[in-house]
């Protein structure tokens, strides 16, 4: 990944022509392996958790420590209702749409937060959820996903990116406040570009291209609410033409959030055990660092998917999991580095986790780690925050780097 913006890692995966005209601004990372210095030797077992920033304004919040059974309300702000409009199937990937009140969000792109209101008016939040329709897992990390609505009379209506989001209620998701509507018929078509991230490898041979979902609704601007007409189509391009099929639509209404399958086996590949070295919070985010056995990820690579690791000798494959410590709920984009101290304070390790899908674990951070030899180590995780677009509860968390510091012993096998 190199560093490079993920939404923007595979633009030649696009089409000619949809790529040019539909890039926005970019989220840079701006993102450095510094700071990653801070251990406290008298306090060996708990990981530590330190943001390395001047965080004096965060330390009045309230995180709540109680495991929420329901959720009345994440930092100040209240879940609405949600409209589902249509479901249908990719490859194992369910998408979709919803929509719900228009709502502020804040983009945050490393280093700034930047406000983004609903226009005036605005008829509603539209919400792309794409999930692993066996697991309920979600699946961040698309390169792009595109809304096009149209009215009856052919117009484009809207035409925009949905931006990649993070909420406690919602999880990670696509969405943006669709302008005001009048009442009548109108066409959805969002197109989802491939996840371009790592992947666990039972992802390996699904989602290389592009595929588009259309589906009709009629929009009540009195009542403020859409019904769907008829079916959606889902579709995926490929390079002998179009592979079309009428999917399943849903129109429940009131749904919040996924459900949750028990599944041992997604495309052939078994669910793996993994150990946790350590647990740790910051601002309301559960880090948890597990382990398992090397194993080898894939990343795409222009128009292939190209297998990673592990390489020979390889100690454990490491997994870095950031969810929302109320909700549970994923908290992606954050780029988070990796260094490991040997007991004599030699750096061992230090590399990028790479953002990773899978249907299993659902998004996690990875890589494949080669220690020298048993015996104890330091392990300092850098955490950058999210950057990319998030819901109001987000508003005051996870501004700065944070380092987590953790103590674990390695016995030399996983
Ligand atoms: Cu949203």
């Amino acid at each position: 990944m190199n560093g490079a913006p993920v939404s923007w890692r595979l633009a030649g995966w696009l089409p000619v022509g949809w790529r040019t005209r539909r890039l926005l601004a970019v989220l840079t990372a701006g993102v450095l392996l510094a700071g990653c210095a801070r251990a406290d030797k008298n306090q060996p077992a708990a990981g530590q958790s330190a943001s390395s920033s001047s965080s004096s304004g965060m330390s009045g919040m309230n995180m709540g420590s109680k495991a929420a059974t329901h959720v009345p309300e994440v930092n100040g702000i209240k879940p609405v209702p949600t409209q589902t409009l249509a479901t249908s199937y990719w490859q194992g990937m369910e998408i979709q749409e919803q929509t719900r009140t228009p709502v502020r969000f804040i983009l945050f792109n490393g280093d700034k937060e930047q406000m983004v209101d609903p226009p005036k008016h605005a008829s509603f939040h539209l919400m792309v959820m794409l999930s692993d329709e066996r697991t309920g897992e979600p699946m961040p990390y698309s390169s792009s996903v595109w809304a096009t609505i149209t009215n009856s009379k052919g117009k484009v209506v809207y035409d925009s990116q949905q931006w990649p989001m993070i909420s406690a209620y919602m999880g990670p998701h696509y969405g943006d406040n669709v302008p005001q509507l009048a009442s009548g018929r109108y066409k959805l078509t969002v197109l989802i570009g491939p996840p371009n991230s790592a992947r666990a490898s039972e992802y390996k041979n699904v989602w290389l291209r592009p595929h588009d979902v259309t589906m009709y609704f009629r929009w009540n601007a009195k009542t403020g609410s859409a019904t769907v007409i008829g079916g959606s189509r889902s579709r995926t391009t490929s390079a002998s033409g179009s592979m079309s099929n009428m999917s399943g639509m849903s129109g429940r209404s009131g749904m919040s959030g996924r459900s949750v399958h028990t599944h041992v086996s997604v495309n052939g590949v078994r669910t793996t055990a993994s150990r946790l070295i350590a647990t740790a919070y910051w601002q309301g985010m559960r880090i948890q660092t597990r382990t398992a056995a090397p194993t080898p990820f894939y990343i795409p690579d222009g128009n292939v998917i190209k297998r990673v690791g592990p390489t020979a000798g390889s100690s454990f494959y490491m997994m870095v999991m950031l969810k929302d410590r109320d909700t549970s709920e994923a908290v992606t984009y954050a780029p988070v580095y990796a260094r490991i101290k040997s007991a004599v304070g030699k750096v061992v390790y230090h590399g990028r986790m790479e953002p990773t899908i899978s249907a299993f674990e659902g998004p996690y951070y990875g890589n494949n780690i080669k220690l020298p030899a048993a015996g104890h180590y330091t392990l300092m995780l850098r955490l950058d925050p999210p950057h990319q677009a998030r819901h109001l509860e987000y508003q005051h968390v996870w501004l700065r780097p944070h380092t987590v510091v953790e103590h674990f012993a390695w016995g030399g096998k996983q």
